[in-house]
């Protein structure tokens, strides 16, 4: 773009899953392409990592007077915004989440004057759980209608944002995830692999937050159905609150030996390289980040077809899915995929094709770019 350099300013949870690597890397991005970044968060962003140039960031200190019963994160983040926004003459405020973080931004660029701009990305769980509760619809509606611009991750989120909240007029913008493929790509992994699986043995892995909705006990159950016809490891990545009936459900059925528990992550790269397959049995994701880290280390997945997961893994292509909960059938899969070598290799090249050409970095970033120049009346 022939468009002067922005400042920007960009609120996320900075620990938290998708949205949080998202926003951290998109943050690194722009800033290697010259815009000036300030991340306003509560804690550092967890893969921002050593110094970036033009990277900032300001911590939102949350005051604990004795008269808060609630001490309120919310207004001490809006007070943040405005501030670094006179004092870093920010052009715009990037938010994640429409809760609180676009409500937030609303209350800062009152304050701040309207030349303040504010774009709000949904990521699936405001909309899909949040938007659920009665009480809390109209406040989502009033961050989306109050922002400049919205962009959503996946069509299946536009959809479903409109339905729930009856929204029609607004536009909003697909920005689908990215990876950055400097990062994402098959790594060398004999030795690591050694140490997890025989040679013959097979992988699947599985990587989220352990929330209810990554269904995580099909997870042990399409593997326990794949270990009976060959044999397989299992290896879970990551940490959050079904992980302990997971492990009581994985000894109740004697398959200890066959899985490994790796914790929280932060090289997801080396470590999926290791992986056959990924398994993504969601009952609800709005886009599925994990996968496209899957694919675009060359590595399919087998997983439910919730929310945007079809718009990002093709069936038949780059993995096979399932109906939400339907085990036998995505076992059934994954079966059939690991023992053709051929079906695999085939597979694996689409992985890695699709990730490359149709996630790159350089193609989203730049729509995001995009829209920050429309906000900002620069063609
Ligand atoms: O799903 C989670 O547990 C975390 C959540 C988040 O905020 O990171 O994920 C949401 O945003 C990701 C990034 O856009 C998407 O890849 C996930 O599909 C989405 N999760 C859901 O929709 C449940």
């Amino acid at each position: 773009s022939l468009n002067r350099p922005l400042k920007i300013g960009i609120t996320c949870y900075p620990s938290l899953g998708g949205s949080g690597v998202v926003a951290t890397e998109l943050g690194k991005l722009l800033a290697e392409k010259g815009h000036e970044i300030h991340f306003i968060t509560h804690s550092m962003p967890f893969r921002l990592g050593k110094f970036h140039r033009n990277i900032y960031y300001h911590e939102v200190e949350v005051s604990d007077y004795y008269v808060f019963r609630y001490p309120p994160y919310d207004l001490s983040l809006a007070s943040k915004m405005n501030q670094v926004a006179r004092l870093q003459k920010l052009d715009l405020l990037h938010v994640h989440y429409a809760v609180p973080h676009a409500i937030c931004a609303i209350l800062a660029k009152q304050m701040a004057g309207d030349d303040l701009k504010v774009v709000t990305t949904l990521h699936g769980t405001d909309i899909t759980v949040l938007a659920q509760d009665e009480t809390l619809k109209d406040i989502i509606r009033l961050g989306i209608r109050q922002s400049d611009a919205v962009t959503a991750v996946s069509r299946d989120l536009i959809r479903e944002t409109r339905e729930l909240l009856d929204i029609h007029e607004e536009q909003i913008d697909l920005t689908y995830n990215f990876v950055d493929k400097r990062i994402y790509y098959p790594r060398e992994c004999t030795d690591l692999r050694n140490d997890y699986a025989e040679p013959h043995e097979k992988i699947l892995m599985h990587i989220s937050n352990f929330r209810p909705v990554k269904r995580t006990q099909d997870v042990v159950d399409v593997f326990a159905k794949v270990n009976a016809q060959m044999p397989t490891k299992l290896v879970l990545v990551g940490e959050g609150p079904d992980l302990p009936k997971i492990q009581t459900k994985i000894q109740a059925m004697g398959l200890s030996h066959r899985v490994h528990f790796l914790g929280k992550q932060d090289d997801v790269a080396q470590v999926i390289s290791i992986a056959d397959l990924l398994l993504l049995p969601s009952e609800k994701e709005s886009f599925g980040l994990v996968a496209l880290e899957a694919m675009a280390c060359g590595v399919p997945t087998i997983g439910s077809m919730a929310g945007g997961i079809p718009e990002l893994v093709q069936h038949g292509q780059s993995g096979f899915l399932s109906p939400i909960g339907n085990t036998d059938d995505m076992a059934a899969n994954a079966i059939r995929l690991l023992s053709d070598e051929k079906l695999y290799a085939d597979f694996r090249e689409a992985c890695l094709h699709r990730a490359r050409h149709d996630f790159c970095n350089e193609a989203i970033t730049a729509q995001y770019e995009d829209i920050y120049y429309r906000v900002l009346g620069m063609p």
